[in-house]
């Protein structure tokens, strides 16, 4: 029987080859020699002062790429480089201290566990995670990691400020689709906030298996903090994986599921999954913007009022939520279950 030390990899120990339960089968691989750097991604000043300009830089990348950089962003260094450093002092805590918060449960609302969702796969990932959820803050915060001590107080901020940074982007995001700039905000409702602390420790066969495999996010949007130094992150663009270096000091935006959806399929939610590598850890910490359980996910009439149909049924995002857990992550894109 598994002990419990072995069911999260952070466990200290160094491996030295790669367990079978992880090796993916020969035409599932990364395949790592053959992925490019994406060389244009796009970056975009928040800072530049010129809103219309960042309002169809921000259009031209959700319907082109799915995803984008943002810098000059309001968070501060100083944020950010707390966030990182609290999350690598909470993966190097001892494994038993660890695993008090131990569960494979998608439905526990503080959880740390390992690879995608244990009980549904027959391979495993290369990635243990402390998710959260953090909004409303007053209600999470309490479950939280009370080791290191400053986690709570680290997070919290964090996760304030990522939160309006997101609502500023959905403004943007809005207007680009030539929306009023709160509509796609009044359809979210009250929006839910969770996050994902990734660490992904050094991996003895980084050709035979994944950090996270393919996938699409099933939120509205996400705001990823990549670790500075360590890639891992790629995108699956037209039909070509391609790695997104590490920017220093810019978070990641991807359209969610629910962006796609509401956009009536104009704007991509894209596939995009981590790699892990032999020498390095690697941390990363992604946002999610969700939309209220009970907002009923229906592409504004402007957007289809040009003759186009709507792509997708109406639907719940608690509908949509429970669909995506209750499979595993590399399948087809999860919104295809909800075509007309
Ligand atoms: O670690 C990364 O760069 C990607 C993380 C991610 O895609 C996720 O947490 O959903």
């Amino acid at each position: 029987m598994e002990s419990l030390e072995t069911k999260v990899i952070s466990s200290g120990i160094r491996h030295t080859s790669l367990p079978r339960n992880y090796i993916r089968p020969q035409s599932e691989r990364p395949k790592l020699s053959e992925v490019a750097d994406c060389e244009n991604v796009p970056v975009i000043d928040l800072g530049c002062g010129d809103r219309s300009l960042i309002t169809k830089q921000i259009g031209d990348a959700c319907r082109e790429y799915g995803f984008f950089q943002v810098i000059n962003h309001g968070l501060s260094k100083e944020t950010i480089q707390k966030m990182l450093a609290v999350g690598h002092e909470f993966f190097s805590l001892p494994v038993e201290e660890k695993m008090k918060l131990y569960s494979d449960d998608p439905s526990k609302t503080m959880r740390l566990s390992t690879s995608f969702n244990v009980k549904k796969e027959t391979v495993h990932n290369w990635r243990d995670y402390l998710r959260l959820h953090c909004y409303p803050l007053e209600k999470y915060v309490p479950e939280w990691p009370t080791i290191p001590s400053s986690f709570k107080d680290i997070a919290s901020n964090y996760c304030m400020e990522v939160r309006q940074l997101g609502f500023r982007l959905q403004e943007v995001i809005s207007e680009s689709l030539g929306l009023d700039k709160e509509s796609l905000k009044n359809v979210l409702g009250e929006q839910g906030q969770h996050m994902a602390v990734n660490y992904y420790p050094p991996c003895p066969e980084p050709e035979l298996t994944y950090g996270l495999p393919a996938h699409t996010d099933p939120n509205a949007l996400t705001i990823l903090l990549q670790d500075s130094q360590v890639a891992g992150l790629q995108v699956l663009k037209d039909g070509k994986w391609l790695a997104i270096k590490p920017h220093p000091d810019a978070f990641v935006i991807n359209i969610g599921d629910q962006l796609q959806a509401l956009s009536n399929g104009k704007y991509k939610s894209i596939w995009h999954r981590a790699v892990v590598n032999a020498e390095k850890p690697r941390l990363s910490v992604a946002s999610f913007l969700c939309p209220c359980d009970s907002a009923m996910i229906v592409s504004p009439k402007a957007l289809t009022n040009d003759g186009s149909l709507s792509i997708y049924r109406d639907f719940t995002y608690e509908e949509y939520y429970k669909k995506f857990w209750s499979r595993n992550l590399d399948q087809e894109h999860c919104l295809e279950l909800f075509k007309n």
